[in-house]
């Protein structure tokens, strides 16, 4: 357990009021204590003074008189990230405290004046969330002053301080946390990780997460946007000249610790807004040439006037800027609230049970074995924890298999393939799992007795520990390949194919067990509207596009598959990727922004008096509800991001007489429309032909669930909205199609004329799938169950 007010805020004892006492406790977790501490700020002033180009460490700015100074800084109108905050917290606090769980340990990063905490705190309160809240911070005056500050009504909410550092607050976690505390929200309000360079505030956070958090834990961070730069720069260099004394208050600190050897009058504050990187710069500029040889020597210690030293660096982000920060520590977005001017945000974000890395979408080669282990991870949670063993003999999906199928399938596919690819293996034991889990049943919608081969059903299923068994077997036959370095093409596209028809399968089993009522929520945040507040969109409703010749396809030349290569040699992808084509497109295409929402489809609905909800809704057209992993969601015309303005999932067909209903030409977009939209507002053009930039889109589990479209989002590029996209083209054999030879019924068993082409990704595909750019899916047209929606386009004269 973290170390524990003595109040008793939980369990069977009940709320207790505190007293004051209780309340004025502070824990002084500082690794440095006092006595070393003024030789440790000596030291760091001396060596960023003597670093190229000189610094003084931003903490200098923080004495007593400095937070005072600063206190008044965000009293002034135009130092906006603090107005904005405010505001975010006096509007919503009812609504992050209701996203924060029960019996959560709050701790704060630099808690200052408690000013905007209380909004929280009281929120918590409000709705009896038993919280146990610690403020950290470098002053334990102020720190005192601050809790004594708060009125002490507080009987679900304790109170206590901690003396000391950022790094302190994350060891102090790390050695205190134990696997049965409560969950950890860490709190980050006022911009702070703005004085953080971007490397910096990745590392940070990083670091946090490794160390300190577990799954499940979440990060509360205020983020000022990249805004109008001479918004940006006045906030920094105001006509009272208040940030000039907080910044000049610095210097007059560290000459406190330097023996006064810095004279205050040879040195003006300088503020400098890049807008091009998006950072403002505090600086002591000399005003006259400044010599401090006598303190850091010869080589830098003659500073000629103009010499600028930096104290301050203010780093905004821009939406994209942010999701990647988030990208980069292995943290997901839970929501976002956002000031009316869409100048601020506050993002709540959770560490989550598994981590698809965006970084490891590159898609040119065979995924690494950390790559794998998380696939495992998200594998066993849908597989074994969302669908317990309570499920096995359900059938969700009346045409396809029992649920125990798919444990046995998953490990049975990628042994089939291991040992077809790889000679000297032969099939791990049970060996007849290759016959009973080869192959599911998909059978013909329209004649179900239409089906291709499939393994027969046994009497009885394997055991589940059986099952179990053979599914670490064959992960730790995938372990002993891994140590090799080397292997033929053949080899790793064997693994390749499996890691790959995991990924497919994870996504499989999520839209069979959503139609369960058996099935477990996961274990995440059940977040159902993403962005919240902030301003309308900019962006019209379509945008119009011109139609080009694209390149569409991979280069995976597999005749030379028994090449021997290590693991990063080679491009892969599916026999119907390839090969590498040209289609012929032209003209101009008015392309919607978004995908047709809940809300759309109600209205169509109402409109034509039908009472056929799609599968993915629950409740009647009169109340309908959408269908989620947490809980059926009745619609909300009012929330601008809530399940009403998420893409519908519905079948191509219902999709296509959707489309003709509105008329006016509006039509679902082939398969080379489709990609040329996508082309066009999302290719990543820093990583060459390949790939999407998908840090924007709802991919990866991300959420679990398909979202509303961003508000700063163009055009809903792939898996924007947390859906595929249906295409009108029907999936056909191809010029130069060659069937693939390790598996050769992949996509050529599915040309009957029945099946159309499905891109983007979902909120639940690998990111390798939905970034590369030559995969293609696949669904049968009448199909309702895969997580697939569309939008309309329409020809343009
Ligand atoms: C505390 N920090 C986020 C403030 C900022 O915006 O960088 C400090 C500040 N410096 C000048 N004005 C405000």
């Amino acid at each position: 357990m973290l170390e524990n007010p003595s109040i008793a805020t939980g369990g069977v004892v009940g709320p207790k009021r505190l007293n004051v006492d209780d309340a004025l406790r502070i824990i002084d977790i500082r690794s440095k204590k006092h006595v070393d501490a003024d030789d440790a700020v000596r030291k760091d002033l001396l060596d960023g003074l003597r670093s190229s180009p000189p610094i003084i460490p931003t903490y200098i700015l923080y004495d007593a008189k400095g937070l005072q100074l600063f206190d008044a800084i965000t009293r002034l109108e135009c130092y906006y990230p603090f107005e904005c905050e405010v505001s975010i917290l006096t509007k919503y606090a009812k609504d992050l405290a209701a996203s924060l769980p029960d019996n959560s340990t709050v701790v704060e990063l630099g808690c200052g004046s408690l000013n905007k905490t209380r909004l929280l705190l009281y929120a918590l309160e409000s709705l009896r969330k038993r919280t146990s809240y610690y403020a950290l911070d470098l002053s334990s005056s102020e720190l005192k002053k601050a809790i004594n500050g708060l009125d002490h009504g507080l009987r679900y909410v304790s109170v206590v301080g901690l003396h000391g550092t950022y790094d302190d607050g994350r060891k102090w976690l790390a050695r205190t946390r134990s696997k049965s505390s409560g969950p950890l929200v860490v709190l980050w309000l006022g911009s702070s990780i703005g004085n953080l360079s971007r490397d910096e505030a990745s590392s940070f956070l990083a670091q946090f997460v490794k160390e300190s958090l577990v799954p499940g834990d979440m990060f509360v961070i205020g983020i000022d946007r990249r805004n109008d730069p001479d918004i940006v720069w006045k906030a920094y260099n105001d006509d009272l000249g208040i940030t000039r004394q907080f910044i000049l208050n610095g210097l007059d600190h560290a000459n406190r610790h330097l023996n006064q050897v810095l004279r205050l009058e040879d040195w003006e504050y300088e503020g400098v807004y890049h807008k091009h990187e998006g950072y403002h710069e505090a600086f002591y500029s000399a005003r006259r040439d400044v010599d401090l040889r006598g303190i850091i020597g010869n080589d830098s210690g003659y500073l000629p006037a103009g010499t600028r030293i930096r104290v301050e660096q203010s780093w905004k982000y821009s939406p994209h800027e942010t999701a990647s920060l988030f990208d980069r520590c292995d943290l997901y977005p839970v929501r976002r609230w956002t000031d009316a001017g869409g100048m601020y945000d506050l993002h709540l974000v959770h560490v989550p049970p598994f981590n698809f890395a965006v970084s490891e979408n590159d898609p040119t080669h065979v995924p690494s074995l950390d790559s794998w282990q998380e696939l495992w991870k998200s594998w066993d949670l849908v597989s074994e924890y969302m669908l317990g063993d309570d499920m096995l003999q359900e059938k969700p999906i009346p045409v396809r298999n029992e649920c125990a199928f798919y444990r046995g399938h998953v490990p049975a596919f990628l042994d089939i393939k291991l040992t077809e690819a790889i000679t000297k293996l032969s099939p791990l034991e049970p060996a007849y799992f290759h016959t009973i889990f080869a192959r599911g049943i998909d059978p013909d919608l329209d004649d179900p007795s239409q089906v291709h081969w499939h393994s027969e059903t046994p009497q009885a299923w394997p055991s589940p520990d059986a099952v179990m068994k053979y599914k670490w077997d064959v992960r730790d036959r995938i372990m002993q390949i891994y140590s090799r370095s080397t292997l033929t093409r053949l080899g790793w596209r064997a693994i390749w194919m499996g890691f790959e028809h995991e990924a497919m399968h994870l996504e499989t089993l999520l839209y069979m067990l959503l139609q369960s009522v058996t099935t477990v929520s996961p274990p995440v945040p059940p977040a159902v509207a993403f962005s919240i507040g902030g301003p309308p969109s900019r962006f019209p409703d379509t945008t119009t596009i011109e139609l080009r010749d694209i390149e569409l396809g991979i280069m995976d030349f597999e005749d030379q598959d028994d090449i021997v290569e290590p693991i990063t040699a080679h491009e892969y992808g599916w026999d119907n990727e390839k090969p590498i084509r040209v289609a012929a497109v032209s003209g101009k295409l008015e392309v919607s922004r978004k995908l047709i929402t809940n809300a759309d489809y109600l209205a169509y609905l109402r409109q034509i008096g039908s009472q056929r909800i799609p599968k993915s809704w629950g409740g009647t057209v009169a109340h309908p509800k959408v269908k989620t992993f947490f809980e059926a969601i009745p619609f909300d015309m009012s929330d601008e991001a809530g399940p009403a303005q998420w893409p519908v999932v519905a079948s191509f067909n219902d999709l296509q007489v959707y489309a003709e209903w509105k008329g006016h030409g509006w039509r679902i977009p082939s398969e080379v429309e489709l990609r040329s939209i996508y082309d066009c507002f999302a290719r990543d053009a820093s990583t060459g032909n390949g790939r999407y930039d998908i840090t924007h889109a709802n991919v990866a589990f991300k959420f679990w669930h398909p979202t509303s479209l961003s508000p700063e989002v163009e055009i809903a590029g792939p898996g924007h909205m947390g859906v595929w996209e249906w295409t009108s083209t029907v999936l056909a054999r191809h010029d130069g199609f060659v069937p693939g030879r390790l598996y050769p019924e992949y996509t050529a068993d599915f040309f009957d004329g029945k099946h159309n082409v499905v891109l983007g990704g979902s909120w639940c595909t690998h990111p390798r799938l939905c970034a590369r750019r030559s995969f293609r899916n696949w669904y049968q047209r009448a199909y309702e169950f895969a997580f697939v929606g569309g939008r309309l386009v329409r020809d343009t004269v």
